[in-house]
Order: C-alpha cells, then sequence, then structure tokens
C-alpha cells in the first residue's frame, strides 16, 4: 500500500484536484478527508467535498471539522471561489451519492493516527489549520507520531490575502502558530512553489483531450478558477496549490526543498498571518521545518494527469 495520508481541506477548486491526485495515484492511501472552514463555511466545503467524491465516482470517509478559526472570526475567499466556494464552468455537478461521517474531523484525525504505527500517517493540510491545531492540543502525543506534516499555506517571499501572507494562514494564524513550533517535521508548501503550479492553455488542453466525466469537471474548475484570478490577481493561468503538497508525497522529485526556521507572526500591524522564514544562515541541524522551493512543473501535470486518467 502507498503512503497513508489525511487530506484536511476546504474545497474550493483546487483542493477538489488535490482529492482527485490522492484517489487517482496508486502512490497514496487516503485514510479519510476532515474539512474545515476556509475558502467557504463548513458547510459548503464540506458539500463540496461530497461532491467531488460523487463525480470521481471513488471516496475516502468524510469528516467535517472546525466551523471557524481558534480566535478570529470567519472569513472566506469568495472573491476566489466564488458564492458555493467550487463555482464551476459548464459542468453540472450531481447531489452528491456520498455522505459525511458521524464523527468530527479533529477526533478522526487523533484516532487514526493514534491507532497506527508511529511514522505511519502523513498529515496533508491544505486549508487553515485549525482542524490539525485543535488535534495536536486534545492528543499531544500525535505530534511524534505523524510521519510529517506537508501543508499549503505560507510563503517565505509573498503573500495573496496580504502583501506578506498567505490565505490559509491568514485566516487561523493562532492555528498556524501551533502547528509551525511543535516539533514535527513540517514541509511548508507555499506560494513560492504553488505559483509555479499554473494551469496554462496547454495543460488544460491535455486534460480536455482524456475526454471523461473527471476531465471536464477539472478542465470546468480551471475554466471559473482563471477568470478569478485574472479577475483578483491579475493572473493569465490560474496556480493550482494543494494538489501539490500530494504530488510531493508521490514523487519527492516533483519540487526542491530548502530546510529553514520559519514561525508565524501574530501581531504584526501589517504583517499578521505572515509565515517568517529566516534564511540569514544556514538552518540548523535540528531544525524541523522546510520550505518547497522550485516545482518541476512537467512532472507535476504528469500526475495530475495520470490520476484523472486513471479515474476516467
Ligand atoms: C486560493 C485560496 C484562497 C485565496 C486565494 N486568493 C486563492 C485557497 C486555496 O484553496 C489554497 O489552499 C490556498 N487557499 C491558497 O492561498
Ligand atoms: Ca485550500
Amino acid at each position: 500500500m502507498g503512503t497513508k495520508i489525511i487530506l484536511d481541506c476546504d474545497p474550493g477548486h483546487d483542493d477538489a484536484v488535490a482529492i482527485i491526485l490522492a484517489l487517482g495515484s496508486p502512490e497514496i492511501d487516503l485514510l479519510g478527508i476532515t474539512t474545515v472552514g476556509g475558502n467557504q463555511t463548513l458547510e459548503k466545503v464540506t458539500y463540496n467535498a461530497r461532491q467531488v467524491c460523487t463525480v470521481v465516482g471513488k471516496q475516502a470517509p468524510i469528516y467535517a471539522g472546525c466551523t471557524r478559526p481558534l480566535v478570529r472570526p470567519v472569513e472566506v475567499a469568495e472573491s476566489i471561489h466564488g458564492e458555493t466556494g467550487m463555482e464551476i464552468h459548464n459542468f453540472e455537478l450531481p447531489t452528491p451519492t456520498v455522505d459525511v461521517e458521524d464523527k468530527h474531523a479533529v477526533d478522526f484525525i487523533i484516532e487514526t493516527v493514534m491507532s497506527h504505527e508511529p511514522g505511519a500517517v502523513t498529515l496533508v493540510p491544505t486549508g487553515p489549520l485549525t482542524n490539525i491545531a485543535l488535534a495536536a492540543r486534545k492528543e499531544p502525543r500525535i505530534v511524534e507520531r505523524v510521519k510529517a506534516v506537508v501543508l499549503m499555506g505560507g510563503g517565505y517571499h509573498t503573500g495573496n490575502w496580504s502583501a506578506v501572507a498567505e490565505f490559509n494562514i491568514k485566516i487561523d494564524p493562532e492555528a498556524a502558530h501551533i502547528v509551525f513550533n511543535e516539533p514535527w517535521p513540517v514541509t511548508m508548501v507555499g506560494l513560492d512553489l504553488t505559483h509555479q503550479a499554473l494551469a496554462t492553455a496547454e495543460v488544460e488542453e491535455e486534460i480536455r483531450q482524456i475526454g471523461s466525466t473527471v476531465s471536464e469537471f477539472t478542465v470546468g474548475l480551471f475554466g471559473y478558477f482563471r477568470q478569478a484570478y485574472k479577475d483578483a490577481q491579475g493572473f493569465d493561468d490560474p496556480p493550482v496549490h494543494d494538489p501539490c503538497t500530494v504530488a510531493y508525497l508521490i514523487d519527492p522529485t516533483v519540487f526542491t526543498t530548502q530546510k529553514m526556521p520559519i514561525d508565524v507572526e501574530l501581531h504584526g500591524a501589517l504583517t499578521t498571518g505572515m509565515t517568517v522564514a529566516d534564511l540569514r544562515a544556514p538552518a540548523p541541524a535540528d531544525c524541523h521545518t522546510q520550505a518547497a522551493v522550485e516545482l518541476d512543473h512537467r512532472k507535476f501535470w504528469d500526475l495530475v494527469i495520470r490520476a484523472i486518467k486513471e479515474l476516467s
């Protein structure tokens, strides 16, 4: 069996592609999908996760988690992901036939990590870090038991929800502070990396050519995301952030990494939610955080395309 992961997400166009990549890749054993309020309300993103599994025709158990950040008020990314959180072009989304489990995401995360061997489970958060932080506080033993946390969020040179802060971190910086400061191995797949994961016209055409429901769904997601990113941030092609985490767990050569101490700003006048990386010197030997640096664009999209074909 493949690498065991829990995907903690807020679908979300790019979260949906992360689910597709995880479900369609033999190297990944998706133990569960947990949801968290982020791109849209918890209710909406959980519904979207159920829709994704319904379209794909393959599922992992879905657990709903936290409705709001630890300290701050709810703030959603409607300007990017639309009113439903997963608005789509030219595709009819089905009514979900997949249910949500009757257990809180935080308890699922704890029970799954604790019932597996130490080092067996990798946490893959692609939304605000509320569920992961609460799990670490409720059952601190998970910190030394998980293999790693590979998260989409932050950035060491750029932001998207402020000049220096990325959405997933900015929405719940206290949760992010907990996750970055616990001593588990953390890989930050931040905007420095994910802004290289552009769904170019060529990539979109390759996916369209597959000619299946899952490929039409993906192209529909890209269509909406492309327009939203053009309007909001002036991008020609949309960056498909979240599947970069899963791709790294399929093939660690999909991007390069650099060890660097990373902390989260909580009290800045202009910088709250910034992931502050210390790049002054080579990281100390005991540094437990690293950041993704350079993406192999072709390798990344080949993995996504392979997964879509697998699910077609
Ligand atoms: C993407 C997101 C939020 C805001 C913008 N502008 C773009 C979502 C994505 O789902 C991804 O996980 C992360 N948050 C990127 O900031
Ligand atoms: Ca996300």
